[in-house]
Protein backbone atom coordinates (compact mmCIF):
# COMPACT_ATOMS: atom_id res chain seq x y z
CA UNK A 1 0.00 0.00 0.00
CA UNK A 2 1.66 3.49 -0.93
CA UNK A 3 1.91 5.65 2.31
CA UNK A 4 2.56 8.75 -0.28
CA UNK A 5 0.00 10.91 1.73
CA UNK A 6 1.56 10.03 4.75
CA UNK A 7 2.19 13.22 7.05
CA UNK A 8 5.60 14.02 8.24
CA UNK A 9 3.66 14.48 11.32
CA UNK A 10 0.14 14.57 12.55
CA UNK A 11 -1.15 17.68 12.66
CA UNK A 12 -1.59 19.30 16.19
CA UNK A 13 -4.77 21.09 15.29
CA UNK A 14 -6.59 18.36 13.41
CA UNK A 15 -4.48 14.92 14.60
CA UNK A 16 -6.79 12.30 12.91
CA UNK A 17 -6.92 14.45 9.99
CA UNK A 18 -10.76 14.71 10.33
CA UNK A 19 -11.21 17.61 8.12
CA UNK A 20 -9.87 16.23 5.25
CA UNK A 21 -12.94 14.12 4.81
CA UNK A 22 -14.87 17.17 4.61
CA UNK A 23 -16.02 17.77 0.91
CA UNK A 24 -15.29 21.35 -0.49
CA UNK A 25 -18.23 22.60 0.26
CA UNK A 26 -17.98 21.90 4.15
CA UNK A 27 -14.62 23.32 3.96
CA UNK A 28 -15.59 26.97 2.77
CA UNK A 29 -18.85 26.63 5.30
CA UNK A 30 -16.36 26.00 8.18
CA UNK A 31 -14.19 28.32 6.64
CA UNK A 32 -16.74 31.71 5.99
CA UNK A 33 -18.04 30.56 9.91
CA UNK A 34 -14.43 30.50 11.15
CA UNK A 35 -13.40 34.04 9.45
CA UNK A 36 -16.84 35.76 10.23
CA UNK A 37 -16.36 33.99 14.28
CA UNK A 38 -13.00 35.68 14.26
CA UNK A 39 -13.80 38.39 12.94
CA UNK A 40 -17.09 39.93 14.23
CA UNK A 41 -17.57 37.48 17.45
CA UNK A 42 -13.92 36.82 19.09
CA UNK A 43 -12.79 39.88 19.62
CA UNK A 44 -16.20 41.32 21.79
CA UNK A 45 -17.19 38.24 23.64
CA UNK A 46 -15.28 38.22 26.54
CA UNK A 47 -16.70 41.47 27.40
CA UNK A 48 -19.99 40.40 26.64
CA UNK A 49 -20.01 37.71 28.86
CA UNK A 50 -18.59 39.73 31.65
CA UNK A 51 -21.29 42.22 31.14
CA UNK A 52 -23.45 39.27 31.51
CA UNK A 53 -25.03 39.87 27.72
CA UNK A 54 -25.59 40.39 24.19
CA UNK A 55 -25.44 44.00 23.77
CA UNK A 56 -26.86 44.19 19.92
CA UNK A 57 -29.05 40.90 19.76
CA UNK A 58 -30.81 42.16 16.74
CA UNK A 59 -27.60 43.17 14.90
CA UNK A 60 -26.16 39.68 15.93
CA UNK A 61 -29.39 38.10 14.27
CA UNK A 62 -29.03 40.15 11.03
CA UNK A 63 -25.74 39.61 11.09
CA UNK A 64 -25.85 35.80 11.32
CA UNK A 65 -28.78 36.07 9.15
CA UNK A 66 -26.56 37.28 6.13
CA UNK A 67 -23.87 34.49 7.41
CA UNK A 68 -26.81 32.08 6.24
CA UNK A 69 -26.77 29.87 9.68
CA UNK A 70 -30.40 30.42 10.71
CA UNK A 71 -31.77 27.29 10.22
CA UNK A 72 -29.04 26.50 7.54
CA UNK A 73 -30.16 22.66 7.47
CA UNK A 74 -33.83 23.46 6.50
CA UNK A 75 -35.23 23.63 3.09
CA UNK A 76 -37.37 26.39 1.13
CA UNK A 77 -38.64 29.44 3.15
CA UNK A 78 -35.08 31.32 2.72
CA UNK A 79 -33.54 28.64 4.52
CA UNK A 80 -29.94 27.58 3.17
CA UNK A 81 -30.47 23.43 2.83
CA UNK A 82 -27.63 22.87 4.20
CA UNK A 83 -26.43 18.80 4.57
CA UNK A 84 -26.37 18.11 8.71
CA UNK A 85 -22.39 17.89 8.43
CA UNK A 86 -22.24 21.75 7.55
CA UNK A 87 -24.67 22.68 10.19
CA UNK A 88 -22.63 21.04 12.75
CA UNK A 89 -19.51 22.66 11.43
CA UNK A 90 -20.95 25.78 11.77
CA UNK A 91 -21.98 25.11 15.42
CA UNK A 92 -18.27 24.02 15.76
CA UNK A 93 -17.18 26.63 15.24
CA UNK A 94 -19.11 28.97 16.96
CA UNK A 95 -18.78 27.21 20.04
CA UNK A 96 -15.20 27.40 19.53
CA UNK A 97 -15.80 31.40 20.53
CA UNK A 98 -18.87 30.64 22.71
CA UNK A 99 -21.47 28.36 23.57
CA UNK A 100 -23.67 31.33 24.38
CA UNK A 101 -23.51 32.09 20.37
CA UNK A 102 -24.16 28.47 19.27
CA UNK A 103 -26.91 28.68 21.42
CA UNK A 104 -28.14 31.57 19.82
CA UNK A 105 -27.88 29.85 16.43
CA UNK A 106 -29.26 26.73 17.52
CA UNK A 107 -32.36 28.25 19.32
CA UNK A 108 -33.61 30.11 16.05
CA UNK A 109 -33.10 27.50 13.52
CA UNK A 110 -33.21 24.26 15.05
CA UNK A 111 -36.07 24.77 18.06
CA UNK A 112 -38.23 27.48 16.84
CA UNK A 113 -37.44 27.55 12.82
CA UNK A 114 -37.81 23.56 12.88
CA UNK A 115 -41.14 23.90 15.02
CA UNK A 116 -42.64 26.13 12.66
CA UNK A 117 -40.66 24.27 9.89
CA UNK A 118 -41.67 20.61 10.80
CA UNK A 119 -45.72 21.35 12.24
CA UNK A 120 -46.87 24.12 11.12
CA UNK A 121 -48.85 25.58 8.16
CA UNK A 122 -48.28 26.83 5.03
CA UNK A 123 -49.28 30.43 6.65
CA UNK A 124 -47.04 30.12 9.48
CA UNK A 125 -44.00 28.94 7.58
CA UNK A 126 -44.67 32.01 4.90
CA UNK A 127 -44.96 34.41 7.81
CA UNK A 128 -42.38 33.69 9.93
CA UNK A 129 -39.31 31.51 8.21
CA UNK A 130 -37.98 33.68 5.70
CA UNK A 131 -37.85 36.75 8.08
CA UNK A 132 -36.30 34.26 10.97
CA UNK A 133 -33.90 33.01 8.23
CA UNK A 134 -33.05 36.63 7.39
CA UNK A 135 -32.43 37.23 11.42
CA UNK A 136 -35.25 40.37 10.96
CA UNK A 137 -37.43 38.10 13.28
CA UNK A 138 -35.81 36.45 16.33
CA UNK A 139 -37.63 33.39 17.65
CA UNK A 140 -37.80 31.22 20.83
CA UNK A 141 -38.59 27.79 22.09
CA UNK A 142 -40.39 27.41 25.20
CA UNK A 143 -41.15 24.14 26.98
CA UNK A 144 -38.97 23.67 30.48
CA UNK A 145 -41.37 25.32 33.18
CA UNK A 146 -40.19 26.39 36.59
CA UNK A 147 -41.00 22.55 38.19
CA UNK A 148 -40.81 21.12 34.79
CA UNK A 149 -37.33 20.02 33.26
CA UNK A 150 -35.29 16.79 32.62
CA UNK A 151 -39.43 15.86 32.92
CA UNK A 152 -41.33 18.06 31.11
CA UNK A 153 -44.44 15.68 30.27
CA UNK A 154 -45.53 17.32 33.84
CA UNK A 155 -45.87 20.72 32.13
CA UNK A 156 -48.66 22.67 33.24
CA UNK A 157 -48.49 25.68 30.90
CA UNK A 158 -52.39 24.56 29.46
CA UNK A 159 -54.29 25.82 26.51
CA UNK A 160 -58.14 26.13 26.58
CA UNK A 161 -60.40 26.32 23.69
CA UNK A 162 -62.68 29.49 23.72
CA UNK A 163 -65.41 29.57 20.78
CA UNK A 164 -62.29 29.37 18.01
CA UNK A 165 -59.91 30.79 20.03
CA UNK A 166 -56.94 29.44 22.11
CA UNK A 167 -56.19 30.72 25.63
CA UNK A 168 -52.83 30.10 27.28
CA UNK A 169 -51.94 30.17 30.94
CA UNK A 170 -48.45 29.29 32.76
CA UNK A 171 -45.11 30.04 33.15
CA UNK A 172 -41.74 29.08 30.82
CA UNK A 173 -37.94 28.90 32.31
CA UNK A 174 -35.03 29.41 31.53
CA UNK A 175 -36.08 30.49 27.71
CA UNK A 176 -32.65 31.51 25.36
CA UNK A 177 -33.29 34.83 23.91
CA UNK A 178 -37.38 34.88 26.13
CA UNK A 179 -36.95 38.74 26.33
CA UNK A 180 -35.65 39.53 22.61
CA UNK A 181 -37.58 36.93 20.55
CA UNK A 182 -40.85 38.26 18.26
CA UNK A 183 -42.24 35.31 18.68
CA UNK A 184 -42.27 32.05 20.65
CA UNK A 185 -42.95 28.63 20.41
CA UNK A 186 -45.19 27.70 23.43
CA UNK A 187 -45.49 23.95 23.75
CA UNK A 188 -48.38 23.52 26.22
CA UNK A 189 -50.52 21.09 27.72
CA UNK A 190 -54.37 20.78 25.77
CA UNK A 191 -57.01 18.04 25.90
CA UNK A 192 -55.69 16.57 22.79
CA UNK A 193 -52.25 16.48 24.49
CA UNK A 194 -49.29 18.50 24.32
CA UNK A 195 -49.32 20.82 21.28
CA UNK A 196 -47.18 23.86 20.00
CA UNK A 197 -48.01 27.13 19.68
CA UNK A 198 -46.83 30.48 17.50
CA UNK A 199 -47.08 33.27 20.16
CA UNK A 200 -46.47 36.87 19.10
CA UNK A 201 -44.62 38.29 21.47
CA UNK A 202 -46.71 41.10 21.72
CA UNK A 203 -49.83 39.58 22.01
CA UNK A 204 -51.44 41.17 25.43
CA UNK A 205 -50.77 38.35 28.26
CA UNK A 206 -47.36 37.79 27.42
CA UNK A 207 -44.45 39.03 29.30
CA UNK A 208 -40.89 37.86 29.50
CA UNK A 209 -38.26 38.90 32.13
CA UNK A 210 -34.68 38.46 31.79
CA UNK A 211 -32.67 35.93 34.28
CA UNK A 212 -29.60 37.85 35.96
CA UNK A 213 -26.69 36.81 38.23
CA UNK A 214 -25.72 33.85 35.86
CA UNK A 215 -22.52 32.25 36.16
CA UNK A 216 -22.76 30.64 32.75
CA UNK A 217 -23.68 31.26 29.54
CA UNK A 218 -23.37 34.83 30.53
CA UNK A 219 -23.01 35.85 26.50
CA UNK A 220 -26.57 34.71 26.32
CA UNK A 221 -29.76 35.96 27.06
CA UNK A 222 -32.06 33.81 29.40
CA UNK A 223 -35.50 34.33 30.21
CA UNK A 224 -38.68 33.47 32.15
CA UNK A 225 -41.87 33.68 30.13
CA UNK A 226 -45.11 34.67 31.80
CA UNK A 227 -48.47 33.94 29.41
CA UNK A 228 -51.56 35.02 31.50
CA UNK A 229 -54.57 34.77 29.69
CA UNK A 230 -53.11 34.99 26.44
CA UNK A 231 -55.77 34.72 23.42
CA UNK A 232 -55.03 32.99 20.36
CA UNK A 233 -56.78 32.55 16.81
CA UNK A 234 -57.33 29.37 16.58
CA UNK A 235 -54.76 29.28 13.65
CA UNK A 236 -51.69 30.14 16.21
CA UNK A 237 -51.31 26.38 17.14
CA UNK A 238 -48.88 24.32 15.03
CA UNK A 239 -51.33 21.61 13.37
CA UNK A 240 -48.93 19.17 13.05
CA UNK A 241 -47.77 18.97 16.52
CA UNK A 242 -49.47 16.05 18.77
CA UNK A 243 -48.20 15.01 21.92
CA UNK A 244 -44.75 15.33 23.60
CA UNK A 245 -43.10 13.60 20.98
CA UNK A 246 -43.47 16.99 19.18
CA UNK A 247 -41.29 18.89 21.05
CA UNK A 248 -38.88 16.55 21.52
CA UNK A 249 -38.52 16.27 18.38
CA UNK A 250 -37.14 19.56 17.93
CA UNK A 251 -34.88 18.73 20.67
CA UNK A 252 -33.01 16.12 18.76
CA UNK A 253 -31.91 19.10 16.24
CA UNK A 254 -30.96 21.17 19.00
CA UNK A 255 -28.82 18.34 20.50
CA UNK A 256 -27.16 17.37 16.81
CA UNK A 257 -25.59 20.84 17.27
CA UNK A 258 -24.26 20.77 20.53
CA UNK A 259 -22.69 17.36 19.60
CA UNK A 260 -20.61 19.26 16.95
CA UNK A 261 -20.91 22.81 19.47
CA UNK A 262 -18.65 20.87 22.72
CA UNK A 263 -15.70 19.73 20.27
CA UNK A 264 -15.51 23.64 18.92
CA UNK A 265 -15.72 24.35 22.82
CA UNK A 266 -12.82 21.47 23.72
CA UNK A 267 -11.00 22.49 20.77
CA UNK A 268 -10.46 26.00 21.95
CA UNK A 269 -9.39 25.25 24.93
CA UNK A 270 -6.84 22.92 23.64
CA UNK A 271 -5.96 25.32 21.44
CA UNK A 272 -5.03 28.09 23.86
CA UNK A 273 -3.48 25.56 26.27
CA UNK A 274 -1.20 24.48 23.71
CA UNK A 275 0.11 27.45 23.10
CA UNK A 276 -0.09 28.71 26.70
CA UNK A 277 2.09 25.67 27.75
CA UNK A 278 4.75 26.14 24.82
CA UNK A 279 5.54 29.70 25.58
CA UNK A 280 5.16 29.67 29.72
CA UNK A 281 7.90 29.11 31.53
CA UNK A 282 8.90 27.70 34.85
CA UNK A 283 11.76 25.96 36.48
CA UNK A 284 13.94 27.12 33.31
CA UNK A 285 11.83 25.62 30.60
CA UNK A 286 8.28 26.06 29.04
CA UNK A 287 5.77 24.04 30.88
CA UNK A 288 4.58 21.96 27.70
CA UNK A 289 8.23 19.99 28.98
CA UNK A 290 6.83 18.54 32.01
CA UNK A 291 5.69 14.79 31.78
CA UNK A 292 2.52 15.70 33.60
CA UNK A 293 1.96 18.95 31.13
CA UNK A 294 2.25 16.32 28.13
CA UNK A 295 -0.09 13.70 29.81
CA UNK A 296 -2.66 16.59 30.17
CA UNK A 297 -2.10 17.77 26.68
CA UNK A 298 -2.15 13.86 25.20
CA UNK A 299 -5.30 13.32 27.26
CA UNK A 300 -6.67 16.84 25.35
CA UNK A 301 -5.63 16.06 22.03
CA UNK A 302 -7.72 12.05 22.42
CA UNK A 303 -11.00 13.78 23.68
CA UNK A 304 -11.20 16.36 21.11
CA UNK A 305 -10.29 14.26 18.27
CA UNK A 306 -12.81 11.08 19.77
CA UNK A 307 -15.38 13.72 19.79
CA UNK A 308 -14.93 14.69 16.62
CA UNK A 309 -14.91 11.43 15.25
CA UNK A 310 -18.32 10.69 17.20
CA UNK A 311 -19.68 14.28 15.60
CA UNK A 312 -18.73 13.56 11.84
CA UNK A 313 -20.26 9.62 12.26
CA UNK A 314 -23.32 11.16 13.59
CA UNK A 315 -23.39 13.62 10.94
CA UNK A 316 -22.91 11.49 8.32
CA UNK A 317 -25.56 8.82 9.72
CA UNK A 318 -28.12 11.99 10.12
CA UNK A 319 -27.14 12.42 6.50
CA UNK A 320 -27.69 9.08 4.87
CA UNK A 321 -31.22 9.10 6.97
CA UNK A 322 -29.71 6.84 9.59
CA UNK A 323 -29.44 8.47 12.78
CA UNK A 324 -31.50 7.57 15.68
CA UNK A 325 -32.21 10.01 17.80
CA UNK A 326 -30.16 7.39 20.67
CA UNK A 327 -27.37 8.57 18.57
CA UNK A 328 -27.73 12.21 19.56
CA UNK A 329 -27.99 11.23 23.15
CA UNK A 330 -24.92 9.21 22.75
CA UNK A 331 -22.99 12.39 21.59
CA UNK A 332 -24.46 14.91 23.58
CA UNK A 333 -23.14 12.75 26.47
CA UNK A 334 -19.63 11.78 25.60
CA UNK A 335 -18.84 14.86 24.11
CA UNK A 336 -19.84 16.92 26.21
CA UNK A 337 -18.30 15.49 28.85
CA UNK A 338 -14.72 15.58 26.68
CA UNK A 339 -15.20 19.66 26.73
CA UNK A 340 -15.89 19.53 30.74
CA UNK A 341 -12.43 17.34 30.48
CA UNK A 342 -10.68 19.38 28.64
CA UNK A 343 -12.28 22.88 29.91
CA UNK A 344 -10.72 21.77 33.15
CA UNK A 345 -7.65 20.34 32.23
CA UNK A 346 -7.03 23.70 30.12
CA UNK A 347 -7.97 25.65 33.28
CA UNK A 348 -5.59 24.22 35.33
CA UNK A 349 -2.71 24.63 33.16
CA UNK A 350 -2.90 28.36 32.79
CA UNK A 351 -2.77 28.84 36.29
CA UNK A 352 -3.74 32.05 37.54
CA UNK A 353 -4.10 33.49 34.60
CA UNK A 354 -7.05 30.74 33.47
CA UNK A 355 -9.28 32.12 35.89
CA UNK A 356 -9.50 35.74 34.16
CA UNK A 357 -11.30 36.70 30.64
CA UNK A 358 -7.88 37.22 29.26
CA UNK A 359 -8.26 34.11 28.23
CA UNK A 360 -10.83 31.81 26.85
CA UNK A 361 -10.72 28.66 29.08
CA UNK A 362 -12.80 29.54 32.18
CA UNK A 363 -15.39 31.33 30.09
CA UNK A 364 -15.27 27.61 28.33
CA UNK A 365 -15.45 25.48 31.48
CA UNK A 366 -18.08 27.38 33.19
CA UNK A 367 -20.71 27.67 29.94
CA UNK A 368 -20.48 24.11 29.37
CA UNK A 369 -21.97 23.28 32.97
CA UNK A 370 -25.04 24.90 30.90
CA UNK A 371 -24.22 22.68 28.04
CA UNK A 372 -24.02 19.51 30.38
CA UNK A 373 -27.67 20.99 31.26
CA UNK A 374 -30.16 22.06 28.63
CA UNK A 375 -30.98 20.00 25.83
CA UNK A 376 -31.35 16.84 28.24
CA UNK A 377 -29.09 16.39 31.44
CA UNK A 378 -26.08 13.95 31.37
CA UNK A 379 -28.37 11.92 33.89
CA UNK A 380 -30.55 11.91 31.27
CA UNK A 381 -28.76 11.16 28.04
CA UNK A 382 -27.76 8.26 30.13
CA UNK A 383 -30.61 6.67 31.23
CA UNK A 384 -31.66 7.35 27.20
CA UNK A 385 -28.66 5.10 26.24
CA UNK A 386 -29.54 2.95 29.13
CA UNK A 387 -33.32 2.29 27.88
CA UNK A 388 -32.10 1.61 24.36
CA UNK A 389 -29.61 -1.23 24.74
CA UNK A 390 -31.66 -2.92 27.93
CA UNK A 391 -35.08 -2.50 26.48
CA UNK A 392 -36.35 -0.82 30.15
CA UNK A 393 -36.73 2.45 30.81
CA UNK A 394 -35.24 3.25 34.84
CA UNK A 395 -36.84 7.17 34.21
CA UNK A 396 -39.12 6.67 36.67
P1 LIG B 1 -41.60 9.22 26.70
O1 LIG B 1 -42.83 8.47 27.13
O2 LIG B 1 -40.32 8.49 26.63
O3 LIG B 1 -41.85 9.89 25.28
C1 LIG B 1 -43.04 10.58 24.97
C2 LIG B 1 -43.19 10.48 23.46
O4 LIG B 1 -42.11 11.17 22.85
C3 LIG B 1 -41.32 10.27 22.06
N1 LIG B 1 -39.91 10.68 22.26
C4 LIG B 1 -39.22 11.30 21.32
N2 LIG B 1 -39.53 11.65 20.07
C5 LIG B 1 -38.59 12.26 19.35
N3 LIG B 1 -37.37 12.55 19.86
C6 LIG B 1 -37.02 12.23 21.11
N4 LIG B 1 -35.79 12.53 21.57
C7 LIG B 1 -37.96 11.57 21.91
N5 LIG B 1 -37.96 11.11 23.18
C8 LIG B 1 -39.18 10.54 23.37
C9 LIG B 1 -41.62 8.90 22.60
O5 LIG B 1 -41.40 7.90 21.63
C10 LIG B 1 -43.09 9.04 22.95
O6 LIG B 1 -43.84 8.97 21.75
P2 LIG B 1 -45.29 8.28 21.75
O7 LIG B 1 -45.71 8.36 20.33
O8 LIG B 1 -45.07 6.89 22.24
O9 LIG B 1 -46.12 9.09 22.67
O10 LIG B 1 -41.53 10.51 27.61
P3 LIG B 1 -41.05 10.73 29.09
O11 LIG B 1 -42.07 11.61 29.74
O12 LIG B 1 -40.75 9.40 29.75
O13 LIG B 1 -39.70 11.57 28.91
C11 LIG B 1 -38.62 11.05 28.20
C12 LIG B 1 -37.37 11.97 28.33
C13 LIG B 1 -36.95 12.05 29.78
C14 LIG B 1 -36.26 11.34 27.52
C15 LIG B 1 -37.67 13.35 27.78
O14 LIG B 1 -38.74 13.93 28.39
C16 LIG B 1 -36.49 14.28 27.76
O15 LIG B 1 -35.77 14.30 26.77
N6 LIG B 1 -36.23 15.14 28.83
C17 LIG B 1 -35.23 16.17 28.78
C18 LIG B 1 -35.88 17.52 28.53
C19 LIG B 1 -35.03 18.45 27.71
O16 LIG B 1 -34.06 18.05 27.08
N7 LIG B 1 -35.41 19.72 27.66
C20 LIG B 1 -34.75 20.66 26.82
C21 LIG B 1 -35.53 21.94 26.71
S1 LIG B 1 -35.03 23.02 25.39
C22 LIG B 1 -33.50 23.54 25.79
O17 LIG B 1 -32.92 23.15 26.74
C23 LIG B 1 -32.90 24.55 24.86
S2 LIG B 1 -31.32 24.98 25.37
C24 LIG B 1 -30.80 26.07 24.21
C25 LIG B 1 -29.86 25.47 23.21
O18 LIG B 1 -30.10 24.39 22.66
O19 LIG B 1 -28.84 26.10 22.93
P1 LIG C 1 -34.09 19.08 36.85
O1 LIG C 1 -34.90 18.35 35.83
O2 LIG C 1 -34.77 19.53 38.08
O3 LIG C 1 -32.85 18.16 37.23
C1 LIG C 1 -32.04 18.37 38.41
C2 LIG C 1 -31.08 17.18 38.55
O4 LIG C 1 -31.85 15.96 38.69
C3 LIG C 1 -30.22 16.98 37.29
O5 LIG C 1 -28.94 16.55 37.67
C4 LIG C 1 -30.95 15.86 36.55
O6 LIG C 1 -30.11 15.10 35.69
C5 LIG C 1 -31.43 15.03 37.73
N1 LIG C 1 -32.55 14.17 37.32
C6 LIG C 1 -33.79 14.56 36.89
N2 LIG C 1 -34.52 13.48 36.57
C7 LIG C 1 -33.74 12.39 36.81
C8 LIG C 1 -33.92 10.97 36.69
N3 LIG C 1 -35.07 10.45 36.22
N4 LIG C 1 -32.90 10.16 37.03
C9 LIG C 1 -31.72 10.68 37.48
N5 LIG C 1 -31.48 11.99 37.62
C10 LIG C 1 -32.48 12.83 37.29
N6 LIG C 1 -35.38 25.25 28.13
C11 LIG C 1 -36.22 25.57 27.10
O7 LIG C 1 -37.33 25.04 27.01
N7 LIG C 1 -35.85 26.49 26.16
C12 LIG C 1 -34.66 27.13 26.20
O8 LIG C 1 -34.37 27.97 25.32
C13 LIG C 1 -33.76 26.83 27.28
N8 LIG C 1 -32.58 27.49 27.38
C14 LIG C 1 -31.81 27.30 28.51
C15 LIG C 1 -30.69 28.13 28.71
C16 LIG C 1 -29.95 28.00 29.89
C17 LIG C 1 -28.81 28.93 30.14
C18 LIG C 1 -30.25 26.97 30.81
C19 LIG C 1 -29.42 26.77 32.05
C20 LIG C 1 -31.34 26.15 30.60
C21 LIG C 1 -32.15 26.31 29.46
N9 LIG C 1 -33.32 25.57 29.28
C22 LIG C 1 -34.17 25.86 28.23
C23 LIG C 1 -33.77 24.64 30.31
C24 LIG C 1 -33.06 23.29 30.32
O9 LIG C 1 -33.49 22.50 29.25
C25 LIG C 1 -33.34 22.60 31.66
O10 LIG C 1 -32.60 23.31 32.64
C26 LIG C 1 -32.95 21.15 31.67
O11 LIG C 1 -33.82 20.39 30.85
C27 LIG C 1 -32.93 20.52 33.08
O12 LIG C 1 -34.08 20.84 33.77
P2 LIG C 1 -33.98 21.47 35.27
O13 LIG C 1 -33.03 22.58 35.23
O14 LIG C 1 -35.37 21.72 35.73
O15 LIG C 1 -33.33 20.32 36.16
Amino acid sequence: MSEKNRPEAPDPQDFLALDATLSAEEADIRDTVRAFADRELRPGVGDWFEEGTLPDPRGLARAFGKLGVLGMHLEGYGCAGAGAVSYGLACRELEAVDSGLRSFVSVQGSLAMFAIHRFGSEEQKNTWLPRMAAGEAIGCFGLTEPDSGSDPGSMRTRARRDGSDWVLDGTKMWITNGSVADVAVVWAATDEGVRGFVVPTDTPGFAANTVHRKLSLRASITSELVLEGVRLSGDAVLPGSSGLGSPLSCLNEARYGIVWGAVGAARACYTATLDYATTREQFGGPIAGFQLTQRKLADMVLDVNQAGLTAMRIGRLKEEGACHRNHISLGKFGNVAAAQRVARAARSLHGANGITLEYPVMRHMVNLETVATYEGTEEIHALSIGQAVTGVSAFR
